[in-house]
């Protein structure tokens, strides 16, 4: 442990002065959380005052929140911090040496989906800035979700070559990562567990001073950084996992015949005394960007943190990898549903009309990225279908149409593919859905159990639905 970090804190006394660079839905939130606690007397927000996003800086300044859609409490929040004086956003990244702590809470997405690298440049450059402008015994947290090994490695790194200091002698370095969701974002913060992991025990006791203040039902779970990283992206791997597991098991009911929601329900009533068997949902594919990623950021911490060879069955894939394939393939198991189940009419997917119904990756949001819809769609469009999206809540999305109008979206549709569980769908009234279509024999697949299948066969639909072996065959 480094003598010297614990006596240049104690001369620093305890943090007052905070930062959070990267005004996003992470760390807008956090800033605002800071401000309101009574244990720190200033919080900066930093936001580059760029064409594209410098619009906040006056937006926070006059206690305006530039997120869209609904946060509850965070506007009341932001203007009562503003106006106590004890908030204010800036983008003079030099301000950073007035700081005790600085949070960076900068996005990470990867680069292309193809290649699993994560971008981590503008995360980069916020490391550069802190480094830059940061004076001995200021604590660095990282909120980021981040590869293992990236802060005790590249960030430290980094900050070390900017400042001129030592981490773990001159300053305090940690990982604190983010369990945010949008529409509950200070509630997540307040009231999740929060993971802070230092590169040392000063570090991560000091990390613990910055979040504890801020937490009210959560509590801190203080570990290493790298643990910390570890602990971040294998929550959601493990979450993945689960969803593939219940995939696997929906196509293997398919294939036998029954109906996966029986079983589901048959594990899911095993209780008791230990016994766990934690079965999710399976479904049309698993879309977002934490799920689609995270387990690739584990992967690599293998090579970026590993410390020894990892000692693991010979030429096995995986198995969170391999759950990613399972759950990628998903939206091909729709197409070949639907090519089934057109099969049976006479037609085939080239020259047919699809009705996609949901394009969010996830019910009742509008959030749409990295859906499973928009691999469907690259399918069936590739195999010569003309397809139409509708979303209630998805109102735009580079390069692709998407309509609010249900009725004018099915008509004429050959298909009706049902890819997200918006409340509207589980409304869908199947004579009805029938008559707009407009076509003898149409087809739906259920991709999220919204639907009834047997009022849609007797209705005239030739019916397909994720792990529904025991009606994918009915008699038309
Ligand atoms: N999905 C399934 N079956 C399920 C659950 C989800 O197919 O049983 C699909 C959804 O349709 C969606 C995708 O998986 O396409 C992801 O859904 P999600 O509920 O995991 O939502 P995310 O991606 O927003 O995950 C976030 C994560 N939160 C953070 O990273 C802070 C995750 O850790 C949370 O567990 C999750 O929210 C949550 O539980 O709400």
């Amino acid at each position: 442990m480094s003598g010297k970090l614990q006596s240049i804190l104690e001369e620093r006394g305890p943090i007052k002065k905070i930062g959070v660079i990267g005004m996003g839905y992470v760390g807008i939130p956090a800033a605002a959380l800071f401000a309101d606690s009574p244990k720190f007397d200033h919080v900066l927000g930093f936001q580059r005052n760029s064409p594209t996003s410098g619009y906040k800086i006056d937006m926070l300044n006059n206690g305006e929140s530039p997120l869209k859609g609904e946060e509850p409490g965070l506007e009341d929040l932001l203007g009562r911090v503003v106006n106590a004086g004890k908030f204010e956003c800036t983008p003079d990244f030099s301000r950073i040496s007035e700081l005790d702590a600085v949070a960076l809470a900068i996005q990470t997405p990867f680069k292309d989906p193809k290649d699993l690298l994560p971008d981590f440049g503008a995360l980069i450059d916020g490391i550069r800035n802190a480094g830059k402008y940061m004076k001995p015994g200021t604590l660095v947290v990282l909120e980021s979700t981040i590869t293992p090994g990236t802060t005790a490695g590249m960030a430290k790194e980094i900050l070390e070559e900017e400042s001129g200091f030592v981490a773990g002698e001159d300053f305090a370095l940690a990982h604190a990562p983010e369990r945010v969701m949008v529409g509950r974002l200070l509630k997540n913060i307040q009231e999740h567990d929060r993971i802070v992991g230092g590169i040392d025990e000063p570090s991560t006791k000091r990390a613990v001073e910055l979040y504890e203040p801020v937490l009210t039902k959560g509590k801190v779970i203080p570990m290493t950084a790298t643990a910390a990283e570890v602990t971040k992206t294998a929550e959601n791997t493990f979450r993945d996992l689960q969803i593939a597991a219940a995939n696997q098991l929906a196509l293997y009911c398919e294939a036998m015949g029954i109906n996966v929601y029986d079983v589901r329900a048959g594990i899911d009533s095993l209780k008791g005394e230990g016994i766990t068997r934690a079965i999710l949902w399976p479904g049309a594919g698993v879309g977002g960007h934490c799920l689609t990623k995270d387990t690739y950021h584990l992967e690599r911490g293998i090579q970026i943190a590993g410390q020894q060879p990892l000692d693991f069955p010979q030429d096995v894939r995986s198995l969170y990898v391999t759950a990613r394939h399972v759950n990628d393939f998903m939206p091909t198991h729709m197409y070949h549903l639907t090519e089934q189940a057109l099969d049976r009419t006479g037609k085939s997917v080239k020259g047919s009309k699809v009705a996609i119904l949901g394009w969010a990756f996830i019910n009742d949001s509008d959030d749409a990225r990295n859906t499973p819809s928009e691999i469907y769609r690259d399918i069936v469009m590739n195999a010569g279908s003309k397809v139409e999206i509708h979303d209630p809540h998805v109102l735009n999305y580079p390069g692709v149409e998407i309509s609010q109008d249900l009725e004018s979206v099915v008509k004429d549709a050959d298909v009706v593919a049902i890819f997200a569980g918006h409340k509207q769908y589980f409304g869908l009234d199947a004579e009805k859905l029938k008559e707009l279509t407009g076509i003898d024999k149409p087809v739906v697949v259920d991709g999220r159990n919204v639907i009834d299948p047997d009022n849609f066969i007797e209705a005239g639909f030739v019916y397909k639905g994720i792990g529904r072996g025991d009606k994918n065959n009915h008699l038309m």
